[in-house]
């Protein structure tokens, strides 16, 4: 199998570990989404990364289907079985997954736009939406398990997100989120290699 994906993006970060996790090895190719290359954009039309493409060269997209399929291969590895304990998993990859959307809607319109048509209301308001999940998650962390969770990867990877695109802009008020990082690492020791990189 081959990952495209790429080095800072938290999607990418979070497959790259669920994978590791799960023990299903893959060949990573890294992509430059503004580019829009062929062996992206012709087997996703989204041109989002990541995408998987099978040994049999059939793609899956998004993160979440990624996730699920390398969940199905490795016998459950990802999502627990238990209804609660699963709809819980489901609901923290979704905050992750929807807190990286609100930092990367950021970082694309510094990106993409002319400087004088930056708006600066849009990049408050997805700032708002990511401070409230923060603020959640400071208040009422999620509990580890005794396995790690497709919620666990998608929330440390918005996290280690933030830590190299919005370094000093929340550390300060969040230090239950620290250390649920610092706990995270301890289950993990491969976070140092797959985390979210510049
Ligand atoms: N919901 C998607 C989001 C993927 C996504 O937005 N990835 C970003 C990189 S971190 C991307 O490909 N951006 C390029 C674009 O939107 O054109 C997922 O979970 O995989």
């Amino acid at each position: 199998m081959k990952l495209l994906q790429s080095s800072a993006s938290p999607y990418s970060a979070k497959v790259r570990m669920a994978a590791r996790y799960a023990g299903i090895a893959f060949e990573a190719e890294t992509v430059v989404t503004a580019d829009s290359p062929a062996v992206l954009v012709d087997n996703n039309p989204l041109g989002k990364i990541p995408t998987l493409l099978l040994d049999d060269g059939r793609p899956v997209y998004d993160s979440v289907a990624i996730n699920r399929h390398l969940d199905r291969i490795s016998g459950g590895k990802l999502y627990p079985k238990d209804a609660e304990a699963a709809l819980k998993t489901d609901v923290l990859e979704a905050l992750g997954d929807g807190l990286a959307d609100c930092l990367l809607a950021i970082q694309y319109e510094y990106r993409t736009r002319p400087a004088d048509k930056v708006h600066q209301g849009w990049i408050d308001k997805q700032w708002t939406k990511a401070k409230r999940a923060l603020a959640l998650l400071e208040r009422d962390p999620p509990a580890f398990g005794e396995t790690l969770t497709a919620g666990d990867f998608a929330f440390a990877a918005a996290l280690g997100y933030l830590l190299i695109r919005f370094e000093g802009q929340w550390e300060a008020d969040h230090p239950t989120l620290l250390g649920w990082l610092d706990a995270f690492k301890e289950r993990f020791p491969a976070w140092d290699e797959l985390k979210p990189r510049t």
